[in-house]
């Protein structure tokens, strides 16, 4: 045995020793493996079965209600210096955030069976992919890796040759929220999560490898982990742009990503690479290039239907698992927003009463292989990945923030990214609707201090003089009525053309303090039945309102200190500046 794989021989067999489990099995990641597990699920009563001729080989998973969403405030960055994990971040020292968690672990896979899950986060002969193993006592997070990442003995045959990766220890634990904590060690890199079965607290390569260890990583070799979808925009004369966007959890990175232009945008077409997680890197003519470390999507199910994503909506209907929505009473996943049939049953499992509360939990999700996505592009399994085009921010804001505009230039662009803000959503366990501050989308996924995260961001600008342009969006603004102002989905696409336009300088633009916006007409509403006074409030900026938000990103900075570059300051003192004598 190799070095390598005796160093993780030797973790599996410590694990084992102290956690007690029954059983230990080391995943291969093969079709029958995935189907015995289902099985064994079924038996053990954790997944039931969909109706299989209208759902084949759909299942569905209840979490305890406690465990539904990500919990930021048990989420811990353990480094040795408080500073490098930021105030962006919970930290705790690596002793203490060892001793705490090992207390949980011991003897707690009694009963079970120890899963090894060896996984290649990105395309498995990638340069740019990055393994893990992650040892769960759940064979829910198996069944979940398998779908979303290169999972089994391919990975474990990059580990060997690589000799490194990512350790991540998960259990389920007793799923009492007292003792629950997804403890980060990127000095060491590795995970520590216990005590949560869900999403993004128990399947480790997802949010706390692939962007809380991996920008750890990028920040030291010089690339970038980010919460960004990546899509092929192909124009009708067979263009194809690639766009990465940053929005945050539940503010519709999947939609986008999987859209489906409308019947008068005819000859665009959309591909998908990813939908949740980019890695970028600067190739050697100095462009920046994207793959996507995921091969599955986990996506937010309420509200998925046949037009606001039709793409999502037909993927599901097969070889899917669901968690936490409801049932109609022929044994189909009911949710919130599906258009079609009624539900019977709730997402826990009781007899459905809308005075209750929803058939469907505002965070349930669907998992399933990027491979049933119709507009999967053969491109996200390129070794090399996609050049980016353009970056896009955005965030959920009802107040504000215009539908489009476009930074000056990269050191303005990063000022846009790290002044995004959002309404917070059932993606984590937390008050919903409130606006916060979310850089770059990364509030809860940055594995350091948000001050260096920006001056890494900025730091681009020296290396190459190919870089994206920047953009902002937001599909969110609503009117007094509380109605949203832009029709969104599958509209979205309208925005891409403008954004491609300014790429490719086909268009101008209205200068502004804040940003490049399109000027009335240059955004196609041909067909969309939006009125003038809409169209005006979504392209304007309110120069009062946006005094206050600059104000506010500069207090934001100040809880940085000194750490902050203070080329960030400048463009904030700028944009104040310049508001200011309008
Ligand atoms: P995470 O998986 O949590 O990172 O979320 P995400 O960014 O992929 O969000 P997703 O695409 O799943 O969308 C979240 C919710 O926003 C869903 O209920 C969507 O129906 C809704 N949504 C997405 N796009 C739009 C849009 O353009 N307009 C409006 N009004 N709602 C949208
Ligand atoms: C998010 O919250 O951004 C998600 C879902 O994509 S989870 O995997 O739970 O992080
Ligand atoms: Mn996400």
């Amino acid at each position: 045995m190799t070095t390598c794989l005796s160093a993780l021989q030797q973790w599996v067999d410590d694990v084992a020793s102290h956690t007690q489990p029954d059983t230990i099995y080391w995943c291969t990641g093969s079709d029958a493996e995935y189907q015995q597990l289902i099985d064994e699920m079924q038996i053990s009563g954790t997944l039931s079965a969909l109706n299989q001729d209208q759902y084949p080989n759909c299942y569905l998973h209840l979490s305890h209600p406690s465990d539904v969403a990500r919990v930021e405030h048990l989420t811990f960055i353990c480094t040795e210096k408080e500073k490098d994990a930021g105030p962006n971040n919970h930290w705790m020292s690596p002793a203490e955030g060892h001793a705490k968690v090992d207390a949980l672990f011991k003897n707690v896979m009694r009963g079970r069976t120890l899963y090894v899950i060896p996984y290649c986060m990105g395309p498995i002969d990638s340069p740019y992919s990055r393994c893990g193993v992650e040892i769960t006592d759940s064979p829910y997070v198996v069944i979940n890796m398998k779908l979303m990442t290169r999972m089994g003995s391919a990975a474990l045959a990059r580990i060997e040759r690589e000799g490194s990766f990512v350790k991540g220890l998960h259990s389920t634990g007793d799923l009492d929220p007292d003792r629950r904590f997804i403890m980060h060690f990127p000095e060491e890199l590795s995970i520590k999560s216990i005590g949560s079965g869900y999403g993004g607290n128990a399947l480790l390569g997802k949010k706390c490898h692939a962007l809380r260890i991996a920008s750890y990583q990028a920040r030291e070799e010089g690339w970038l982990a980010e919460h960004m979808l990546i899509l092929g925009l192909e124009s009708p004369d067979g263009d194809t742009h690639y766009i990465a966007c940053a929005f945050p959890s539940a503010c519709g990175k999947t939609n986008l990503a999987m859209l489906i232009p409308p019947k008068s945008q005819l000859g665009w077409k959309i591909w998908t690479l990813g939908d949740d997680i980019a890695w970028l890197h600067l190739d050697d003519d100095g462009r920046l290039r994207a793959i996507n470390p995921e091969c599955g999507y986990f996506g937010v199910v309420p509200g998925t239907n046949s037009q606001t994503n039709k793409n999502a909506f037909d993927m599901i209907t097969r070889d899917a698992i669901f968690t936490n929505v409801g049932l109609t009473a022929n044994n189909e996943p009911w949710w919130e927003g599906k258009k079609v049939g009624k539900p019977v049953t709730d997402w826990q499992g009781r007899d459905y009463d809308p005075d209750v509360g929803p058939a469907a939990h505002p965070n349930s999700r669907f998992t399933v292989a990027a491979t049933n996505n119709p507009s999967y592009s053969s491109l996200a399994e390129a070794a090399e990945g996609v050049p980016i085009s353009a970056i896009v921010f955005g965030g959920r804001r009802k107040k504000l923030a215009p539908l489009v505009y476009e930074a000056r230039d990269w050191q303005h662009g990063v000022l846009v990214g790290a002044g995004v803000a959002s309404e917070t959503t059932a993606a984590n366990i937390g008050e919903v609707g409130v606006v916060r501050r979310d850089p770059m989308a990364m509030k809860p996924f940055c594995g350091y201090n948000f001050a260096d995260y920006w001056a890494h961001w900025l730091s681009f600008a020296e290396r190459t003089d190919k870089l994206p342009r920047i953009f902002h969006v937001n599909w969110f603004r609503q009117d007094s009525d509380g109605r949203f102002l832009w029709p969104g989905f599958g509209e979205n696409l309208r925005v891409l053309r403008w954004i491609i336009d300014r790429c490719e300088q086909r268009v101008g633009a209205k200068e502004t303090p804040i940003g490049y916006l399109p000027e009335p007409g240059d955004i196609d509403i041909e067909g969309l039945d939006i009125s003038a006074d809409a169209m005006r409030a979504l392209t304007r900026i309110d120069t009062q309102q946006w005094q206050v938000e600059i104000e506010s990103i500069g207090e934001y900075f100040d809880s940085f200190g000194d750490r902050l570059p203070a080329a960030l300051r400048q463009e904030q003192q700028r944009i104040a500046k310049e508001l200011a004598s309008l």
